[in-house]
């Protein structure tokens, strides 16, 4: 049937599987547009311009493939049309981002980076919005395309049109329905929609059931409408700073191939994950795919897959962990990152592929971020010789420059040495609450690579500076004491990485039990905790630590969305 064929443009801008998976989830087919001349945009009846990265690349993307008249006379014909991300960026003027690039100028004004001085830029995580529609009255409807105030959706950027009151007003007066989200201290608008037009900042192929029901709601050009809805969400958060973002957690599985050569999710103690009995085989906890979709439906805000012994195969020969991403970005609409193996490789017969290749096939199968570890270690020691400057072509540069800052996370495997004298340590040192064997009163937090068998003569802030300044949008900080100890996060090794870089932090390694992710929050600035170990083994369910969250005033996400299918 006709009216269920979804068109969406691909100019070849992120993940545009998941977008896929999502419309198929909702009982629609998808059609890929690839071209501006195809003529499949002369009569399609519905359209979507799904958009990450670089808003310039982006832009020059359509043009250089001839989207823009096309698309010019697609939306003044009134078909409807969705924008996502930078998609919905297109409607605008231009963006700081790329100066002299021009937008569809359908939208007033340009896009603004965040301030980065007083919180984490990017933009990642879950926030709420506010409506502000034009020409309907509240008492009849409190919804945008399904997106209500209660509910919480997924950000990831860096620039956004923050606009103030009045100008917010000015669009509404001009007939624009929006919605608003509140970063911090900064006003962006997370919706707009005018007769055919609508578009999100927030990506709602990775908000969940909330997210699911926006698209389903576009799908079905069901504009307005009275949603019942939860008044209870934006209760707790008195103590800690608010920056609007729920408290991300995060559910992490560390795969490897078993020695009877099945994949599994297994988890280390200190990295070493042979049990101590059982002849020393590899932890088996379960199946990566079915273990994803588990925590999904527990209410995880993001599923971190980690090939822990990529560095000994080529990951062009390891589609397993292809296959993983593609079977869970089927069910799991949520964030998900894929690490281990991003480098540069050469398979066995010669064959060589970029690290952007590698991490290019990650995310055609449905990975949203890749994360790398040993080779942001070779690229930092790199930046540090070279007298603090990027060779231009290691893996995070070039990654990033593709995919967005947000799309590459630095895996981070550090491991806490005592010092007597900080005078004498070249690295960044605290003085810490807990003195080593010695008496040491200092430390500091050196970096390993190779899943922690190779030790560099490199800091954890070191390596976080440099990869931050190469251009990495997140840090997982994984540390080695810590990991699978129970013993709770390492609040001083989060503090000290913390304050010296803008981009948003996870704190991993050593959750327990649901009290350590309310301490984690409330001792450091984490932007995220990861939990391994206590997910897999069955002690705590996702929304254990949610709920429990909850009882101690941490804003968390929790979606009971219905959707209408
Ligand atoms: O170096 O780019 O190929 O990436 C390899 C990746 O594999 C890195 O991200 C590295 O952290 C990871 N890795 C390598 N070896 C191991 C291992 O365990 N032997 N796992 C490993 C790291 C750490 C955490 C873990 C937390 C939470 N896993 O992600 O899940 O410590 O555990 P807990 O909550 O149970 O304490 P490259």
């Amino acid at each position: 049937m006709s009216s269920q064929l979804v068109h969406v443009i691909d100019v070849n801008s992120g993940n545009l599987q998941s977008l896929s998976n999502a419309i198929l989830s909702l009982g629609f087919q998808v059609q890929f547009i690839t071209q501006g001349d195809d003529p499949a945009l002369e009569s399609c009846e519905k359209l979507i311009l799904p958009g990450v990265g670089n808003f310039g690349h982006f832009v020059k993307e359509l043009h250089t493939r001839g989207f823009i008249d096309p698309l010019k006379k697609y939306i003044a014909s009134g078909r409807p049309i969705m924008g996502i991300c930078v998609g919905l960026q297109t409607l605008f003027e231009g963006s700081e981002e790329s100066e002299g690039i021009k937008g569809l100028s359908i939208l007033p004004g340009k896009l603004t980076k965040f301030n980065p001085e007083n919180k984490s830029v990017p933009q990642i995580g879950w926030n709420s919005v506010s409506l502000r529609l034009s020409n309907v009255s509240s008492d009849d409807v409190n919804s945008l395309y399904g997106i209500t105030e209660d509910k919480f959706y997924y950000f990831v950027h860096s620039y956004a049109a923050i606009r103030s009151n009045d100008e917010i007003n000015q669009l509404v007066s001009n007939g624009w329905d929006l919605s608003t989200c509140t970063y911090l201290d900064e006003t962006f608008l997370a919706a707009v929609s005018k007769d055919n037009i609508f578009a999100t900042q927030f990506h709602p192929e990775k908000s969940g059931l909330a997210g699911l029901k926006v698209i389903q709601s576009f799908l079905k050009n069901n504009k307005h409408a009275k949603i019942k809805i939860n008044n209870t969400k934006l209760s707790g958060e008195t103590n800690i700073e608010k920056t609007g973002l729920t408290r991300r957690i995060v559910a992490c599985l560390d795969v490897r191939t078993n020695d009877q050569g099945d994949l599994v999710v297994t988890k280390g103690d200190q990295y070493d994950v042979r049990e101590k009995s059982d002849d020393g085989n590899v932890r088996n906890l379960g199946k990566p795919v079915e273990m994803a979709e588990k925590y999904y439906k527990q209410g995880a805000d993001e599923v971190t897959f980690l090939n822990i012994t990529s560095f000994r195969n080529s990951p062009i020969k390891d589609l397993p962990m292809l296959e993983v991403l593609r079977l869970s970005a089927k069910t799991c609409f949520v964030p998900l990152t894929v690490g281990g193996g991003i480098k540069d490789v050469t398979d066995p017969d010669g064959t060589k592929h970029s690290a952007l290749e590698v991490a290019s096939m990650y995310f055609n199968a449905g990975a949203d971020k890749v994360s790398i570890g040993s080779d942001a270690v070779r690229a930092a020691e790199e930046y540090y010789s070279n007298g603090c400057k990027g060779s231009g072509d290691s893996p995070i540069e070039t990654i990033s420059k593709a995919y967005g800052v947000q799309a590459v996370v630095i895996s981070v495997d550090p491991k806490r040495k005592y010092i007597e004298d900080p005078s004498e340590c070249k690295y960044k040192t605290i003085k810490t609450a807990f003195p080593g064997p010695n008496g040491e009163q200092y430390c500091y937090y050196q970096v390993t690579s190779q899943g922690g068998r190779k030790t560099h003569d490199l800091g954890a802030v070191e390596l976080a500076v440099a990869c931050e300044n190469l251009g990495a949008g997140e840090i997982l900080l994984n540390c080695i004491d810590k990991d699978g100890s129970n013993s709770g996060y390492d609040f001083e090794l989060i503090n000290m990485v913390k304050n010296e870089v803008s981009i948003p932090v996870i704190a991993s390694s050593g959750a327990g039990n649901p009290q350590h992710f309310v301490d984690v929050f409330e001792n450091t600035k984490t932007d995220a905790a990861l939990g391994a170990g206590m997910f897999h083994r069955g002690e705590y369910k996702v929304s254990d630590v949610k709920d429990f969250m909850t009882k101690n005033g941490l804003l968390v996400r929790i979606d009971n969305t219905e959707l209408d299918i």
